[in-house]
């Protein structure tokens, strides 16, 4: 994996603007909590810079009372609420697909991806108190302050969608703080949508509106862009009425201990990663030496039995002196696991790339 230069925080660069940059993996295994500094960034536009004591978010649409909150009326009105939670982007881990065949995007290694402890108020209460009707096909909508440039297209705010149920269930967050620290600017300073098992692109940075309304977003992000598409489609007959929006995010893992294409004396080698299942836990994650003929199990490390957060895994393997493939793949709670390999589900957006990931090292 090739990045640009370093420019500020220390992560693989794949664009400087707009940011997008993710952590090496050694980094990203190295706490449970992935700090700031360690934190991939996707963005679609340049950065704001919001005033955190002007900022207001309007919530409007199907709702009796529409409310206008600035920062400090939120936490003054509403009880806060502490949720850990991963987010992920729908391309973590994209590169892998690219080894198939090219598809468009950045060329994301297993770092598109952090746990942190987000601090807020639900957005369930904000909602209850602005009176939302409740229906189950209503769907809330978030416009950010960013503007995002769109290939062939004018450049146009942010803007996703969620289901209403998902938005009233109480771990759905409009957060302000990231593990205790404020958000810092570049992860949506100063208040973000966190939506705990969905795809990151659900929740939304620099939050400025929030709709209740009867259809998904049309937003060229909720409408057009991450959708999972059939493999056989391509840029040229892309049929958005043939992709399905990308919520939920499926079971995953990945090696993030050794590196790719290192070189280790032979003999023991600590092998750790981590592993993620949508809604619950994971139950098993397995290791192979031999291509997925023989596995061993990994040691799961205890992650406090939190529904939204990962799982990080370990395993004392022996390398005998030559070349070698590690590979990992997770099981969870209703026995579901990974395909083997990443052309099973390519599509030529590059999403959701959930082969038995792959690192090859050598040992002498
Ligand atoms: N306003 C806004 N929100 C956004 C984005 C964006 O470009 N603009 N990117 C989304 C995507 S695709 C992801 S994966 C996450 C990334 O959040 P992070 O940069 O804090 O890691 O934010 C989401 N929210
Ligand atoms: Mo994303």
């Amino acid at each position: 994996m090739t990045g640009l230069p370093n420019q500020d925080a220390d992560l693989i660069v794949h664009s400087i603007n707009p940011l997008n940059a993710e952590p090496p993996l050694d980094r990203l295994r190295s706490r449970f909590l992935t700090e700031a500094g360690d934190f991939y960034v996707r963005s679609h536009g340049a950065i704001p810079e919001l005033d955190p004591d002007i900022h207001q978010v309007a919530f409007t649409g199907l709702l009796q009372q529409p409310l206008q909150l600035t920062l400090a009326d939120m936490k003054g009105r509403f009880a806060s609420r502490t949720v850990t939670a991963v987010l992920q982007c729908a391309g973590n881990r994209r590169a892998d697909f690219q080894a198939v065949e090219p598809t468009s995007g950045d060329p994301w290694a297993p770092g598109a991806i952090g746990n942190a402890e987000w601090t807020g108020v639900a957005l369930a209460d904000v909602l209850r108190a602005a009176e939302t009707l409740d229906g189950a096909d209503l769907h809330v909508a978030f416009r950010a302050a960013d503007i995002a440039a769109i290939e062939g297209e004018e450049d146009a705010p942010f803007g996703v969608s969620i289901p209403l149920d998902k938005a009233m269930s109480g771990d759905v967050l409009l957060a302000w703080a990231m593990n205790g620290e404020p958000l810092t600017r570049r992860h949506g300073a100063p208040l973000r949508v966190v939506v705990p098992g969905y795809a990151g692109v659900r929740s939304a940075k620099w939050v400025a509106e929030v709709m209740v309304q009867d259809k998904p977003s049309d937003a060229y992000h909720q409408a057009q862009d991450y959708l999972l598409f059939p493999s056989d489609m391509r840029k040229d007959t892309q049929d958005c009425a043939r992709g399905t929006p990308i919520n939920d995010m499926p079971l995953n893992a990945a090696i993030c201990e050794p590196a790719a294409g290192a070189a280790l004396a032979a003999g023991e080698t600590l092998v750790r990663g981590y592993a993620i299942a949508t809604d619950g836990a994971i139950s098993r994650v397995d290791l192979s030496v031999d291509g997925g003929h023989t596995w061993r199990q990994a040691t799961l490390d205890d992650n406090g039995g939190q529904r939204w957060a990962w799982t990080f895994w370990h395993a004392h393997i022996r390398l005998p002196v030559g070349e070698h493939e590690i590979v990992v793949r997770a099981w969870d709670s209703a026995g579901r696991t990974q395909p083997a390999r990443p052309s099973e589900g390519w599509n030529f957006k590059g999403y959701l790339c959930t082969a038995w990931h792959r690192v090859r090292v050598t040992a002498a």
